[in-house]
């Protein structure tokens, strides 16, 4: 087939039918040369990033690779595979070549070897190996359980434990409380909750809150906030406008939740935030709010459109995982910008504010290091400006 004429034409703005634009674009070696490769940011904050996921093949095998270099503690190469999926799943088109993605930032040799030879067979051979390899199928399937983590998983793997059964029948493991509820509830917390769910779970800790106070503030964020429909657990940030009172919000919500036979597990974290010692010049994973881990029951009734069930499930309830996190009033923006994600998002948030922007950012406040000011009362932190998004400094007191 000759598609020069349709190309020349589809360049020089000639009528061409639809379908055969769909066609060529198809078939045509390079991503077609109106894509703005040139454009994309190294910043995940400064690229807009929609659900949908055009490079799911090579994004999917990134993903095994990253994890892979996690069980085996090399940061630097777990970083380079999460940034460079990041960059693919901001583009809104498929990479057809590996001469597509050459204005592209992230990109290093090993990702591209990996992308080419997806393009090339289908599958990476490299992703193949580690899939079949015994050490990373039980590191991810002991990860999986709720409280385990990468060094027990190892530790487990060492002596030989290849399965869940062979870890319960250990007389010498003593399971953590929260490692005994990820066994016991597995099942549950290892299956999709869905955004019915998530909202059905709001309504819950909606009603607890709101018979404490009446000023409450509650707020769905994660990955639900970012427009997914499914997610691995549910994320509100719950406080009052009342300063201080935020103080034993939790508990008593915990307290509620007991009381009504809904609370399956919790792991209450007391705050540790003291404005005195801001700003954080170290990067720290979590926030020093108050905040819970927890495990509930929840109702089918309770969920519009009924529950996520495994299949023969005749139970009229799943368990749910929520975090639950509790700022002062005064420093919602920050902790809704720090739990709606994604983890590179946040990571280059802050990164695009120390280089670009010469401030530090992070869950409790944002610095700026020239006027040495803490900028705080901000009702918005950042905003975007057609498709570049700006660290945003609106209301100074
Ligand atoms: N977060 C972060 N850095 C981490 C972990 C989490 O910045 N290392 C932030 C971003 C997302 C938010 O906390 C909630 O975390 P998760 O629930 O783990 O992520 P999620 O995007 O909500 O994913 P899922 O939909 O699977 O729950
Ligand atoms: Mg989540």
């Amino acid at each position: 087939l000759d598609i020069s004429w349709f190309t020349d034409s589809m360049r020089e703005g000639r009528p061409v039918p639809v379908e055969t634009k769909h066609l060529i674009q198809d078939i045509l070696p390079e991503a077609p040369k109106a894509a703005p490769v040139n454009k994309v940011s190294q910043y995940a904050c400064q690229r807009r990033t929609t659900i949908e996921n055009n490079n799911r093949i090579f994004t999917d095998a990134f993903e095994v690779l990253a994890e892979n270099y996690e069980f085996n503690e090399i940061e630097g190469r777990c970083l380079a595979f999460r940034r460079a999926a990041s960059v693919l799943k901001s583009l809104p088109w498929a990479v057809r070549s590996v001469g597509a993605t050459q204005d592209l930032p992230c990109l290093g040799e090993h990702t591209k070897a990996v992308m080419k030879e997806i393009l090339q067979y289908g599958r990476s051979f490299e992703v193949e190996k580690i899939l079949s390899d015994e050490r990373c199928q039980t590191l991810k399937l002991f990860t999986s359980v709720f409280g385990v983590g990468p060094k027990t998983a190892e530790k487990w793997y060492r002596r030989g434990l290849r399965s869940f059964s062979d870890v319960l029948a250990q007389p010498d493991i003593h399971l953590n409380r929260m490692q005994q509820s990820g066994f016991l509830h597995y099942g549950d917390i290892s299956r999709a909750v869905s955004k019915a769910e998530a909202r059905a779970v709001g309504n819950i800790i909606d009603e607890a809150v709101h018979v404490i106070t009446p000023n409450a503030i509650l707020a769905l964020t994660g990955g639900f906030r970012r427009g997914k429909d499914f997610g691995h657990d549910v994320d509100y940030v719950v406080t009052t406008t009342e300063l201080g009172k935020e103080e034993n919000l939790l508990i008593s919500i915990i307290e509620s939740l007991k009381k009504q036979g809904l609370l399956l597990f919790s792991d209450y974290q007391a705050s540790t935030f003291d404005l005195s010692k801001l700003p954080s010049h170290r990067f720290e994973a979590m926030d020093h709010f108050a905040k819970c881990f927890l495990i509930l029951r929840l109702e089918g009734s309770r969920v519009e459109g009924g529950l996520q069930r495994a299949q023969g499930d005749g139970r009229g309830w799943r368990a749910v995982r929520v975090d639950l996190v509790s700022p002062p009033a005064d420093r919602f923006a920050f902790t809704m910008l720090g739990w709606t994600g994604s983890r590179m998002f946040e990571r280059d948030l802050r990164r695009f504010a120390r280089l670009e922007r010469r401030m530090l950012l992070d869950n409790h406040a944002l610095f700026d290091k020239t006027k040495v000011l803490f900028i705080l009362g901000c009702t918005k932190i950042f905003t975007h400006k057609g498709s570049h998004y700006t660290i945003f400094t609106l209301v100074l007191r």
